[in-house]
């Protein structure tokens, strides 16, 4: 608990300080708790997200581009290695799927993530493996 109280007021922090960058139009919850009923038709958001736990739920992270090593985020603290859920929200077009990789760097096996799908749990032997992602169109 104290743990996920931190990775909160970190996120709020990082999330405060991107708002101030860019533009404030895009406020978006750090909780997700979209109804199960719209994950089948995902609204693109320019991201790739990943949760702590299967169903969306735990702490959360998301990218916009590529991320060599989960266990340091801006925003979100510790990921590697803890990832039981994810979405890929991004926009379609060259770059659309999301590998995640094993490994650190992106090495090792990877799974493909499409564009504008949804796992509610990792495919099986990737609960709690993965540990850096990229973009690509492999899937
Ligand atoms: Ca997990
Ligand atoms: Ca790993």
């Amino acid at each position: 608990m104290r743990k996920t109280k931190t990775v909160l007021a970190a996120a709020a922090l990082a999330l405060t300080a991107a708002l101030a960058a860019t533009t404030p139009s895009v406020a978006s919850s750090s909780v997700s708790s979209a109804p199960a009923s719209v994950s089948a038709a995902v609204m693109a958001d320019g991201y790739v997200h990943v949760w702590e736990h299967t169903g969306a739920g735990g702490a959360t992270c998301r990218w916009s581009g590529d991320d060599s090593d989960y266990r340091f985020n801006t925003g979100c603290g510790d990921m590697n290695d803890k990832v039981s859920s994810a979405r890929n929200s991004g926009y379609s077009g060259s770059y659309e799927d999301v590998l995640f990789y094993e490994n650190t760097e992106r090495r090792g096996s990877f799974v493909c993530l499409p564009n504008g799908a949804y796992w509610e749990s990792m495919p099986d032997g990737w609960n709690d493996r993965v540990s850096s992602h990229s973009w690509g169109s492999a899937c």
